[in-house]
Protein backbone atom coordinates (compact mmCIF):
# COMPACT_ATOMS: atom_id res chain seq x y z
CA UNK A 1 0.00 0.00 0.00
CA UNK A 2 1.51 3.58 -0.91
CA UNK A 3 -0.68 5.53 1.05
CA UNK A 4 0.47 8.64 2.75
CA UNK A 5 0.86 8.27 6.77
CA UNK A 6 -2.47 8.55 8.81
CA UNK A 7 -3.90 12.43 9.60
CA UNK A 8 -6.18 13.78 11.55
CA UNK A 9 -9.18 15.93 10.50
CA UNK A 10 -10.96 17.93 13.20
CA UNK A 11 -14.29 18.33 12.71
CA UNK A 12 -15.34 21.70 13.28
CA UNK A 13 -19.06 21.69 13.52
CA UNK A 14 -18.12 19.81 16.96
CA UNK A 15 -16.57 23.04 17.97
CA UNK A 16 -17.91 25.31 20.35
CA UNK A 17 -17.44 29.04 19.74
CA UNK A 18 -17.22 30.37 22.50
CA UNK A 19 -13.60 28.57 22.98
CA UNK A 20 -12.18 28.53 19.50
CA UNK A 21 -9.16 30.77 20.23
CA UNK A 22 -7.68 28.39 22.57
CA UNK A 23 -8.76 25.13 20.92
CA UNK A 24 -7.33 26.09 17.72
CA UNK A 25 -4.16 26.66 19.69
CA UNK A 26 -4.12 23.10 20.96
CA UNK A 27 -5.10 21.60 17.53
CA UNK A 28 -2.34 23.16 16.22
CA UNK A 29 0.08 22.04 19.10
CA UNK A 30 -1.15 18.69 18.88
CA UNK A 31 -0.42 19.02 14.85
CA UNK A 32 -3.93 18.42 13.73
CA UNK A 33 -3.41 18.15 9.97
CA UNK A 34 -6.29 19.51 8.53
CA UNK A 35 -9.60 21.55 10.33
CA UNK A 36 -12.91 19.99 8.48
CA UNK A 37 -15.83 21.79 7.39
CA UNK A 38 -18.96 20.27 6.95
CA UNK A 39 -20.55 22.88 4.72
CA UNK A 40 -24.55 21.82 4.30
CA UNK A 41 -27.11 23.76 2.38
CA UNK A 42 -30.29 22.46 3.77
CA UNK A 43 -31.44 20.46 0.66
CA UNK A 44 -28.05 17.68 -0.16
CA UNK A 45 -28.78 17.17 3.61
CA UNK A 46 -31.14 18.11 6.29
CA UNK A 47 -29.15 20.48 8.47
CA UNK A 48 -27.48 24.02 7.53
CA UNK A 49 -23.78 24.53 8.20
CA UNK A 50 -20.81 26.37 8.31
CA UNK A 51 -20.58 28.80 5.88
CA UNK A 52 -18.16 31.21 4.05
CA UNK A 53 -18.10 34.10 6.20
CA UNK A 54 -17.29 31.44 9.12
CA UNK A 55 -14.35 30.34 6.71
CA UNK A 56 -13.22 33.70 6.27
CA UNK A 57 -12.93 34.14 9.94
CA UNK A 58 -11.07 30.85 10.49
CA UNK A 59 -8.78 31.72 7.64
CA UNK A 60 -7.69 34.92 10.12
CA UNK A 61 -7.36 32.59 13.16
CA UNK A 62 -5.10 30.00 11.62
CA UNK A 63 -3.05 28.25 9.22
CA UNK A 64 -4.07 24.75 9.87
CA UNK A 65 -4.97 24.19 6.02
CA UNK A 66 -8.77 23.16 5.70
CA UNK A 67 -10.77 19.96 4.53
CA UNK A 68 -14.11 21.41 2.88
CA UNK A 69 -16.67 18.80 2.76
CA UNK A 70 -19.31 20.17 0.49
CA UNK A 71 -23.08 18.45 1.38
CA UNK A 72 -24.86 20.79 -0.76
CA UNK A 73 -26.40 20.20 -3.99
CA UNK A 74 -24.36 21.39 -7.47
CA UNK A 75 -21.40 22.23 -5.41
CA UNK A 76 -20.20 22.77 -9.28
CA UNK A 77 -21.58 26.26 -9.33
CA UNK A 78 -20.54 27.28 -5.48
CA UNK A 79 -16.78 26.01 -5.33
CA UNK A 80 -15.77 29.56 -5.78
CA UNK A 81 -17.18 31.08 -2.82
CA UNK A 82 -15.28 29.42 -0.36
CA UNK A 83 -11.49 30.88 -0.92
CA UNK A 84 -9.76 26.99 -1.60
CA UNK A 85 -6.32 27.45 -1.22
CA UNK A 86 -3.54 25.18 -2.46
CA UNK A 87 -2.88 23.55 0.83
CA UNK A 88 -6.29 22.56 1.25
CA UNK A 89 -8.68 19.47 0.57
CA UNK A 90 -12.22 20.09 -1.31
CA UNK A 91 -14.63 16.97 -1.13
CA UNK A 92 -17.70 16.83 -3.25
CA UNK A 93 -20.43 14.13 -2.93
CA UNK A 94 -20.63 11.71 -5.65
CA UNK A 95 -24.89 11.81 -5.31
CA UNK A 96 -24.64 15.69 -5.04
CA UNK A 97 -24.43 16.26 -8.73
CA UNK A 98 -25.08 15.29 -12.36
CA UNK A 99 -21.62 16.18 -13.60
CA UNK A 100 -19.38 14.38 -11.09
CA UNK A 101 -16.17 14.43 -13.14
CA UNK A 102 -16.68 18.02 -14.67
CA UNK A 103 -16.83 19.09 -11.09
CA UNK A 104 -13.78 17.46 -9.62
CA UNK A 105 -12.06 18.95 -12.98
CA UNK A 106 -13.02 22.62 -11.76
CA UNK A 107 -12.47 21.28 -8.10
CA UNK A 108 -8.93 20.68 -9.61
CA UNK A 109 -8.17 24.53 -10.87
CA UNK A 110 -7.93 26.00 -7.08
CA UNK A 111 -4.38 23.73 -7.33
CA UNK A 112 -5.51 21.52 -3.57
CA UNK A 113 -6.18 18.33 -3.10
CA UNK A 114 -9.62 16.92 -4.64
CA UNK A 115 -11.93 14.28 -2.78
CA UNK A 116 -15.07 12.46 -3.97
CA UNK A 117 -17.23 11.41 -1.01
CA UNK A 118 -19.67 8.77 -1.43
CA UNK A 119 -22.62 8.39 0.98
CA UNK A 120 -22.91 4.92 2.87
CA UNK A 121 -25.59 3.49 0.29
CA UNK A 122 -23.38 4.48 -3.06
CA UNK A 123 -21.30 1.00 -4.36
CA UNK A 124 -17.42 1.58 -4.22
CA UNK A 125 -17.47 1.11 -8.34
CA UNK A 126 -18.98 4.50 -8.29
CA UNK A 127 -15.66 6.23 -8.10
CA UNK A 128 -13.91 4.01 -10.88
CA UNK A 129 -14.25 6.54 -13.84
CA UNK A 130 -13.00 9.00 -11.75
CA UNK A 131 -9.34 7.48 -10.68
CA UNK A 132 -7.51 9.47 -12.74
CA UNK A 133 -9.01 12.80 -11.69
CA UNK A 134 -8.91 12.29 -8.01
CA UNK A 135 -6.95 12.42 -4.87
CA UNK A 136 -8.91 10.24 -2.69
CA UNK A 137 -11.91 8.88 -1.82
CA UNK A 138 -14.11 10.03 1.16
CA UNK A 139 -16.17 7.44 2.36
CA UNK A 140 -19.13 8.98 4.78
CA UNK A 141 -19.49 5.80 7.71
CA UNK A 142 -23.00 7.76 8.84
CA UNK A 143 -25.60 8.78 6.54
CA UNK A 144 -24.30 12.76 6.33
CA UNK A 145 -25.88 15.66 8.18
CA UNK A 146 -25.15 15.35 11.49
CA UNK A 147 -22.55 14.81 14.26
CA UNK A 148 -23.10 12.37 16.75
CA UNK A 149 -24.19 9.67 14.90
CA UNK A 150 -23.56 5.93 15.03
CA UNK A 151 -21.81 4.21 12.79
CA UNK A 152 -23.03 2.48 9.34
CA UNK A 153 -21.85 -1.13 10.11
CA UNK A 154 -22.01 -2.12 6.43
CA UNK A 155 -19.35 0.68 6.04
CA UNK A 156 -16.59 -0.64 7.73
CA UNK A 157 -16.30 -3.70 5.66
CA UNK A 158 -16.81 -1.13 2.53
CA UNK A 159 -13.44 1.04 3.46
CA UNK A 160 -11.83 -2.33 3.29
CA UNK A 161 -13.37 -3.00 -0.30
CA UNK A 162 -12.77 0.45 -1.57
CA UNK A 163 -8.82 -0.51 -0.66
CA UNK A 164 -8.74 -3.61 -2.63
CA UNK A 165 -10.43 -1.89 -4.88
CA UNK A 166 -8.28 0.75 -5.29
CA UNK A 167 -5.52 -1.58 -5.37
CA UNK A 168 -6.89 -3.36 -7.81
CA UNK A 169 -6.98 -0.55 -9.84
CA UNK A 170 -3.33 0.28 -9.69
CA UNK A 171 -4.57 3.24 -7.58
CA UNK A 172 -3.56 2.70 -3.92
CA UNK A 173 -1.82 5.90 -3.48
CA UNK A 174 -5.29 7.15 -3.09
CA UNK A 175 -6.28 8.74 -0.10
CA UNK A 176 -8.66 6.91 1.96
CA UNK A 177 -11.02 9.45 4.32
CA UNK A 178 -13.23 7.70 6.74
CA UNK A 179 -15.58 10.26 8.38
CA UNK A 180 -18.17 9.63 10.89
CA UNK A 181 -18.29 8.09 14.40
CA UNK A 182 -14.73 7.70 13.96
CA UNK A 183 -13.67 6.93 17.76
CA UNK A 184 -10.18 6.13 18.33
CA UNK A 185 -11.24 2.27 18.52
CA UNK A 186 -12.74 2.38 14.89
CA UNK A 187 -10.03 4.81 14.11
CA UNK A 188 -7.59 1.77 14.83
CA UNK A 189 -9.68 -0.89 13.04
CA UNK A 190 -10.02 1.37 9.52
CA UNK A 191 -6.38 2.64 9.89
CA UNK A 192 -5.69 -1.80 9.14
CA UNK A 193 -8.86 -1.59 6.84
CA UNK A 194 -6.74 1.08 4.50
CA UNK A 195 -8.02 4.45 5.71
CA UNK A 196 -5.80 7.35 6.05
CA UNK A 197 -7.59 10.16 6.64
CA UNK A 198 -9.74 10.53 9.69
CA UNK A 199 -12.13 12.91 10.91
CA UNK A 200 -12.47 13.46 14.10
CA UNK A 201 -15.17 14.80 16.03
CA UNK A 202 -17.38 14.26 19.10
CA UNK A 203 -16.52 10.03 18.87
CA UNK A 204 -13.08 11.37 19.91
CA UNK A 205 -11.31 14.71 20.10
CA UNK A 206 -14.20 16.76 21.01
CA UNK A 207 -16.53 16.84 24.08
CA UNK A 208 -20.32 16.90 24.02
CA UNK A 209 -20.12 20.37 25.09
CA UNK A 210 -17.73 21.27 21.62
CA UNK A 211 -14.59 21.55 23.46
CA UNK A 212 -11.15 19.83 22.38
CA UNK A 213 -9.83 16.99 24.67
CA UNK A 214 -6.11 16.98 24.63
CA UNK A 215 -5.85 13.36 25.71
CA UNK A 216 -7.76 11.83 23.41
CA UNK A 217 -6.32 14.13 20.08
CA UNK A 218 -2.95 11.99 21.38
CA UNK A 219 -5.35 8.49 21.73
CA UNK A 220 -6.53 8.84 18.14
CA UNK A 221 -2.69 10.22 16.92
CA UNK A 222 -1.71 6.67 18.43
CA UNK A 223 -4.57 4.56 16.85
CA UNK A 224 -3.88 5.92 13.31
CA UNK A 225 -0.15 5.37 13.61
CA UNK A 226 2.01 2.67 11.96
C1 LIG B 1 -21.53 14.36 9.17
C2 LIG B 1 -20.33 15.17 8.86
C3 LIG B 1 -19.18 14.81 9.73
C4 LIG B 1 -19.33 15.13 11.18
C5 LIG B 1 -18.56 14.14 11.96
C6 LIG B 1 -18.60 14.45 13.41
O1 LIG B 1 -22.51 14.83 8.37
O2 LIG B 1 -19.93 15.00 7.55
O3 LIG B 1 -17.98 15.37 9.26
O4 LIG B 1 -18.85 16.37 11.48
O5 LIG B 1 -19.19 12.93 11.70
O6 LIG B 1 -17.99 13.46 14.11
P1 LIG B 1 -18.76 12.47 15.09
O7 LIG B 1 -17.64 11.80 15.80
O8 LIG B 1 -19.61 13.29 15.98
O9 LIG B 1 -19.55 11.55 14.21
MG1 LIG C 1 -17.90 15.76 7.10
Amino acid sequence: MNRQPGAISASMMCADLAHLREDLDVLAQEKVEYLHIDVMDGEFVPNLGLGVDYIRRLRDMTDIPLDIHLMVERPEDKLDWFGIRPADRVCIHYESTRHVQRTLDRAKRYGCKVMLAINPATPVCSVEEVLDTVDGISVLTVNPGFAGQKIVASCIKKTEKLSRFLEEAGADELDIEVDGNVSCAYAAQLRRLGANIFVAGSSSIFTPDGRVRREQAAALRAAISG
